[in-house]
C-alpha cells in the first residue's frame, strides 16, 4: 500500500534497513520521509552530491545507560536508559522523554528522527532528539518516580546543556517528572541552568502554555486547514484519542472553537459522551488524582465506557489522535472516510500508518501529519528557552498568540510546500520537504561533519 521511493533514495532507504534491523517504527519514519524527497534531489543535486540524505538517517550520537533504582519495598530495579542526538544542523538537540514499557531504541530513533524535521518546520533554533526509556510509572509511588528521575539524570546530566542538548517531556513525562530531573541536574552539576529542561514548573523558569501547548497548536492547525476549505470547528462533532497531556488541551482548544468533543480514551478503553466530554472530570481524574478514564462514567451516568473499544469507529467530522503512534490503521481510517470525516490532525506522533495516511489522501480529506500539526509543544518549548536565556517571563495571552502564529506559518508553509512541488492540499508532502530543505542547507554549509 505505500508509495514507490524514487530511483535515487530507494538505496538509501535500503541502507537504513540494513544497519538498523529489527526497528520498524524507525523505518516506517524514514520511509514517510524518503518517500517525499525525490522530486528534492532534482532541483538540489548537490544534497545528492554531499549525502544529505544518508547522513541525516544517521544519528550524529546514541546514548544507552543502565538505570539502576530501588522501589518502595527495597527492590532493586533495573531499566534501560536512552537519548538519540540525532541532528544539530538547526540547534542545540531538541526533543521530550518518553518513559513507556514499550520503548525500546527503535522507537526512539523513529521520534528523534521525525523531531528534525519538526522542529525546523517550526522555524526556531533547534536540532532534534528524543530520549526515554522502557520504565512503567503506571502504579508508581511519588517516591519511586523521583527516584527513578534521579537515577535517570546521573547519567544523562553529562550528555545535556542549554547550548547542547535540551529533554522536555512525552509520554509518561511531565511537571512532575521535568521537576525531579531539573532538581537533579542542578545538585549534581552545581548550576542553576534553566536553559537545560523544558515543560518546568512556572515556580522556577517554566512557561505558561507549555503545558496546553502540543493541543492547542495541533488544534490551531487544524482551524486552518478548515478555514483553506471554508469551513470551521463551529458545531463539528470530534475525537480526541489518549486522555493525556495533549488530549486533554486538544479538547480545551476545540471547545473554546465551537466544536464538540464527544470521545476520549485510554489504553484500556474508550469514553463516549455524546453531550461532549466534561473537560473538567477529565482533568481531575488524569491531572489530579492520575486515575483511569473509565471512572469518568461514575461520575457522569450517560456517557458510556467501551472497554477495549475502537474510537475510530464513532461518527465524527473531526478526528484528532492524540495517543502514540500507529493508533489509526487502514481499516479505521477507512472507517473514520466512512462515516463523514473531513479532517484529520495528529497530536500524537506518527499516530497514522502508512495504510492509513494513503486512504487519507485518497478521499481528499484535509490531513495534517504529526510532525507540523503537533510542532506547537516543541515550538513552545523554544518560546521557554527564550524567555529562560533573556530572563523574562511571558503573559499567557502573548505566549499563545506567538503559538497560533508559529502555527500557522507552518501550516502556510507546508501548504505553499506542497502547491510549489505540485501536490496541492498534501500536507504531507509539503512538510516533509520545507523541513528537510531547511535542515540540508545548514548541512551543506556546515561541511563534512
Ligand atoms: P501522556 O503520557 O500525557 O498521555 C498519553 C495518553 O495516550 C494516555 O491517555 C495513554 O493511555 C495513551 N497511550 C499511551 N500509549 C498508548 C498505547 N500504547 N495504546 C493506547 N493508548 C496509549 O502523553 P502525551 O499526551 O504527552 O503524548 C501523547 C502523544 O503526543 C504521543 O504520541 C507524544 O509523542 C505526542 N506528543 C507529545 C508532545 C508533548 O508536548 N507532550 C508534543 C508532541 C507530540 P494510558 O494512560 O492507558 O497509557
Ligand atoms: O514530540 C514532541 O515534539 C515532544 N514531545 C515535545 C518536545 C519538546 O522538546 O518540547
Amino acid at each position: 500500500m505505500t508509495a514507490q521511493l524514487d530511483e535515487k533514495v530507494e538505496p538509501i532507504y535500503q541502507e537504513v534497513l540494513r544497519r538498523n534491523p529489527g526497528e520498524t517504527e524507525f523505518h516506517q519514519a524514514v520511509r514517510e520521509v524518503l518517500e517525499s524527497l525525490g522530486p528534492v534531489l532534482v532541483k538540489h543535486p548537490e544534497f545528492r552530491e554531499r549525502k544529505i540524505i544518508e547522513r541525516i538517517c544517521e544519528p550524529e550520537r546514541q546514548i544507552i545507560f543502565r538505570v539502576p533504582w530501588q522501589d518502595d519495598k527495597g527492590e532493586v530495579q533495573i531499566n534501560r536508559g536512552f537519548r538519540v542526538e540525532f541532528n544539530s544542523a538547526l540547534g542545540p538537540y531538541k526533543g521530550g522523554l518518553r518513559f513507556h514499557p514499550s520503548v525500546y531504541l527503535g522507537i526512539i530513533k523513529f521520534l528523534g528522527f521525525e523531531q528534525i524535521f519538526k522542529n525546523s518546520l517550526t522555524g526556531m533554533p533547534i536540532g532534534g532528539g528524543k530520549g526515554g526509556s522502557d520504565f512503567d510509572p503506571k502504579g508508581r509511588s511519588d517516591d519511586e518516580i523521583m527516584r527513578f528521575c534521579q537515577s535517570f539524570m546521573t547519567e544523562l546530566y553529562r550528555h545535556l546543556g542549554e547550548y547542547t542538548d535540551v529533554p522536555a517531556g512525552d509520554i509518561g513525562v511531565g511537571g512532575r517528572e521535568i521537576g525531579y530531573l531539573f532538581g537533579q541536574y542542578k545538585r549534581i552539576t552545581n548550576r542553576y541552568e534553566s536553559g537545560v529542561l523544558t515543560g518546568k514548573g512556572l515556580d522556577y523558569g517554566g512557561s505558561l502554555v507549555r503545558t496546553e501547548a502540543t493541543g492547542y497548536g495541533a488544534t490551531f492547525f487544524v482551524k486552518e486547514m478548515l478555514r483553506v476549505r471554508g469551513e470551521s470547528f463551529e458545531g463539528k462533532t470530534c475525537l480526541v484519542s489518549g486522555s493525556g497531556n495533549v488530549a486533554i488541551y486538544t479538547i480545551e482548544k476545540i471547545h473554546q472553537l465551537g466544536g464538540k468533543v464527544v470521545a476520549c480514551s485510554d489504553s484500556n478503553g474508550v469514553i463516549h459522551d455524546d453531550k461532549g466530554i466534561d473537560l473538567d472530570l477529565v482533568k481531575q481524574l488524569k491531572e489530579v488524582e492520575r486515575r483511569r478514564i473509565q471512572d469518568y462514567v461514575e461520575f457522569r451516568k450517560h456517557a458510556h465506557y467501551l472497554p477495549g473499544g475502537n474510537i475510530w469507529d464513532i461518527p465524527c467530522q473531526v478526528a484528532m489522535p492524540s495517543a502514540t503512534q500507529n493508533e489509526i490503521n487502514g481499516r479505521d481510517a477507512l472507517s473514520l472516510v466512512k462515516n463523514g470525516c473531513i479532517a484529520v490532525g495528529e497530536g500524537a506522533n506518527m499516530p497514522t500508518t502508512p495504510e492509513g495516511v494513503r486512504i487519507f489522501l485518497d478521499a481528499g480529506i484535509a490531513y495534517g501529519p504529526g510532525k507540523a500539526a503537533n510542532a506547537g509543544g516543541v515550538a513552545t518549548s523554544a518560546l521557554e528557552m527564550q524567555q529562560n536565556a533573556s530572563r523574562d517571563a511571558w503573559s499567557f495571552e502573548y505566549t499563545e498568540k506567538r503559538l497560533a502564529e508559529i502555527m500557522k506559518g507552518i501550516h502556510d508553509l507546508c501548504y505553499e510546500m506542497a502547491d510549489e512541488y505540485g501536490m496541492p492540499g498534501n500536507y504531507v508532502i509539503g512538510a516533509n520537504i520545507a523541513g528537510f530543505i531547511k535542515v540540508a542547507k545548514a548541512m551543506v554549509s556546515h561541511g563534512l561533519i
